[in-house]
């Protein structure tokens, strides 16, 4: 097929891609004993509708990038996994609305998931890689990390805390606008949380604010603004299709370039405001 311009990659997504989570009377999650830990309505329908997001990459570029204030002076922000903002305040801001984990943090030691205060602001949203054909059923029983075990453990340990896991039809509806955009055969495994919160910011604000998902003039080899780690796979990708995500988020950037190397900012609009 012919290159989609960026407002018809925009529609794209916006009319293929149905950002919803898992809710209690959904098959096969509302026959089992637990069913009512999920929330009974999805997240969309209980948060935002926000005027300005920020997504704020966990990229080492964000070190010494100062955007700290810029970033909360968004009504919502989302950010990934164990990024934290405690030390970090100048570069990454302090407020956190939406905080997107995927299962390996839910499930691993070293992240202590159900104990550490890093995960108590905002609005938790999990997400695990699942098989392809995105059959919940399917998924339920051999999903990558023991993602519902955990949600129900951490469920009984914050019952006051909103904590939702994303629908996994996200993330291949996702993935196939990405390969259906590309040239080449792309790896068949679900986007990278960057992404994943990117679509799902995108259906609840307005505008939004991606910081370092397309590296600045201070990009980096350094993994995590948060971590010494170097890796130039983590801004590159190796498992994700990560390259091709940036290559689809440059196409829709409505920002001018210089926003990118300067601020390592793309701006995008929120799906209720388009008209496809
Ligand atoms: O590294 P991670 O991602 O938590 O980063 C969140 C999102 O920020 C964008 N990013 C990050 C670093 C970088 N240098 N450039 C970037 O653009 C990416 O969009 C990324 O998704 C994930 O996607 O969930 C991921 O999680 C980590 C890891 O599981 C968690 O950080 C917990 O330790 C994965 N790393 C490993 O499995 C070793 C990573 O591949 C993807």
């Amino acid at each position: 097929g012919h290159k989609l311009s960026g407002p018809e990659l925009l529609c794209q997504l916006k009319e293929r891609v149905v950002v919803t989570t898992l809710t209690s009377d959904l098959k096969p999650f509302s026959g089992l004993p637990w069913s009512s830990q999920l929330p009974p309505r999805p997240l969309t329908s209980d948060l935002g509708p926000f005027k300005s997001c920020a997504v704020v990459s966990s990229a080492g570029s964000l070190r010494n990038s100062g955007l700290g204030r810029e970033i909360d002076s968004h009504d919502a922000v989302l950010r990934f996994n164990a990024a934290p903002t405690g030390g970090y305040e100048k570069d990454v801001g302090t407020k956190t609305t939406v905080r997107l984990i995927n299962s390996q943090v839910m499930a691993s030691d070293d992240h202590r998931f159900l104990s550490s205060s890093l995960y108590s602001a905002g609005t938790l949203v999990a997400w695990d890689p699942a098989p392809y054909s995105a059959d919940l059923a399917e998924w339920y029983n051999r999903t990558d990390y023991p993602i519902f075990q955990q949600y129900q453990k951490y469920r009984r340990l914050h019952p006051q805390q909103p904590f939702y896991v994303l629908h996994p039809q996200v993330e291949w509806q996702l993935w196939n606008r990405i390969q259906d955009n590309m040239a080449e055969p792309i790896q068949r495994n679900p986007p990278s949380s960057g992404l994943l919160g990117t679509v799902l910011m995108m259906s609840l604000c307005e505008v939004v604010h991606l910081y370092e998902f397309l590296p600045s003039r201070r990009k980096t080899e350094l993994c995590h603004y948060y971590q010494r780690f170097y890796d130039a796979a983590c801004t590159l990708g190796a498992y994700h299709p990560l390259l091709y995500e940036k290559n689809l988020v440059k196409r829709m950037n409505l920002g001018p370039d210089m926003d990118i190397y300067t601020h390592g900012r793309v701006t995008l609009p929120g799906f209720s405001t388009l008209n496809c």
